[in-house]
């Protein structure tokens, strides 16, 4: 049996970055009197920096030109850049670097299929960057998911066919893009839709499911 690769989403799966999103975008919008709470913040899970924006922008008073919403984008990603470089391996969520170190030392190929443009300084900061064979992120594609270009330049990138990649996601546009790619996809914490489910990588047996041997 072919092993598998597993294509691990960031933010959400291999770690927690909510709250400094949370903060980022709540600093912009305080400061242009736009309500935003954390119950918005759970919409943006892994949508676009500029999908996110117009979600937080449904609240705004006015309306705001595309060049405004650049600058708003800017102003937002520079408080959130402030906060990542502070991140360090707290920020890992419970079972993933164990997770991870597993199915590489079975021989499994990882890889991180991310919407952000920041994943390679948070996996830095996190201390995780050489755990992966292959990182695409939001600095190398065009579409965002659910659009499946994400997971699929990270299986082209490793030679493998989408039926031999499992997706690791936390989003509802996660699980969307794997199935649209052809993937298997594992749902954990609130994403619907997948083809099992879980609370998080401390109770994924991802390892049999790769390669068909029991991990515990
Ligand atoms: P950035 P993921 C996503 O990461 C986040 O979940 C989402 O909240 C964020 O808006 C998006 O990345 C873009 O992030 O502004 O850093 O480019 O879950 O796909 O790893
Ligand atoms: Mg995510």
């Amino acid at each position: 049996m072919q092993k598998k690769a597993v294509l691990f989403d960031l933010d959400g799966v291999l770690v927690t970055t909510d709250d400094c999103h949370y903060r980022a975008w709540k600093q912009m919008a305080d400061e242009e009197h736009i309500p935003f709470t954390r119950t918005d913040n759970e919409r943006l899970r892994g949508v676009s920096r500029m999908a996110s924006l117009e979600i937080v922008l449904e609240k705004a008073a006015r309306a705001y030109s595309e060049e405004e919403k650049l600058a708003l984008a800017e102003r937002k990603n520079r408080y959130y850049v402030q906060l990542i470089r502070k991140l360090t391996d707290a920020a890992i969520l419970p079972g993933a670097r164990e997770t991870v170190i597993r199915l590489r030392e079975a021989g499994v190929l990882t890889a991180v299929a991310s919407s952000s443009k920041n994943a390679r300084l948070i996996l830095t900061q996190v201390g995780l960057i050489d755990l992966f064979d292959a990182i695409i992120d939001g600095t190398q594609i065009t579409k965002s998911k659910p659009d499946p270009e994400v997971v699929l330049k990270a299986a082209e990138l490793r030679h493998k066919k989408p039926q031999d990649c499992i997706v690791v996601e936390d989003a509802d546009a996660g699980i969307a893009a794997a199935k649209s790619a052809g993937m298997y996809a594992v749902a954990v914490g609130n994403a619907h839709g997948g083809d099992l489910h879980y609370s998080g990588l401390d109770s994924v047996d991802l390892l049999k499911l790769a390669v068909g041997k029991e991990t515990k």
